[in-house]
């Protein structure tokens, strides 16, 4: 059975004493409610130390939002694999839209860093979804296919099995725009089926798919309770407690 999951971007936001406040409120909350998802937060990269440190016995999942696709040398600002395992980081997000906008990604760069994140044993949440332009001229559909099949289509049954995907339509990100659940069911249910063709039904229905696009507490349930939404990465209001709480409550 697939995992439901809600992951909190937290993005370029927070210093460290704030980083720490809400890591410790989520560790709070975690041991006082008990809740129907796994959790997990992508914290920037400076403070993945302290987030494993809080989240010592796993309560929540610790996820770097980038990693480079080399395995180590000189390239400067970088983070490699190996050290996002040596701090015993579960993963990393890859290929989320603003890196494709701001630093030129590409579904091929997604592909290296997802196999270079399963080789060691780490999870990759892999980001895509379309552009504005391109859900207007109805091409949505074809542009995911592109972008899934480029990212992963190169991995193995059992290793495209510990992908988790995370569809985010470019223009519901950070936008105040979220997709329908209807929207996002379409989509979801689009890309299950493009694993199920290549990998089998079976395949297809271990892999986690979340949305993501200005998920809100109010807008949450409806989207979790679609069939092929297994969840959410969740930006802005992954960066109040009581915001989050309330999305992570989405599947109670
Ligand atoms: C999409 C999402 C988190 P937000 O980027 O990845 O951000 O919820 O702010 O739209």
């Amino acid at each position: 059975m697939r995992k439901n999951i809600v992951a909190g971007n937290w993005k370029m936001n927070k210093t460290y004493a704030e980083a720490q406040e809400l890591m410790f409120q989520l560790l709070e909350y975690k041991k006082n409610n008990t809740t129907n998802c796994e959790v997990y937060i992508a914290p920037p990269a400076l403070y993945l130390t302290t987030a494993k440190e809080v989240f010592k016995n796993g309560e929540v999942g610790v996820f770097a939002q980038d990693v480079s696709e080399y395995a180590s040398g000189a390239y400067t600002g970088e983070i490699s694999v190996d050290m996002l395992a040596s701090v015993d980081a579960d993963g990393s997000l890859v290929s989320h839209s603003e890196r494709r906008t701001f630093h030129g990604e590409t579904d091929n760069h997604a592909n290296r860093k997802v196999k270079a994140l399963l080789d060691k044993g780490l999870t990759p949440i892999y980001c895509n979804g379309e552009k504005l332009e391109e859900r207007k001229a109805g091409r949505h559909f074809e542009v995911v296919k592109n972008q899934t099949e480029t990212a992963l289509f190169t991995l193995s049954a059992e290793e495209i099995k510990k992908v988790v995907i995370a569809y985010e339509p470019v223009w519901a990100i950070g936008t105040g725009e979220t997709a329908t659940a209807e929207q996002a069911q379409e989509v979801h249910a689009y890309i299950r089926s493009l694993i199920a063709d290549k990998y089998g039904k079976e395949v297809a229905d271990e892999v986690s798919i979340l949305y993501g696009g200005s998920v809100k507490p109010d807008n949450a349930k409806e989207i979790f309770s679609q069939p092929d939404v297994d969840g959410g990465l969740i930006g802005g209001a992954a960066l109040k407690i009581e915001d989050f709480s309330k999305i992570i409550e989405g599947f109670n």
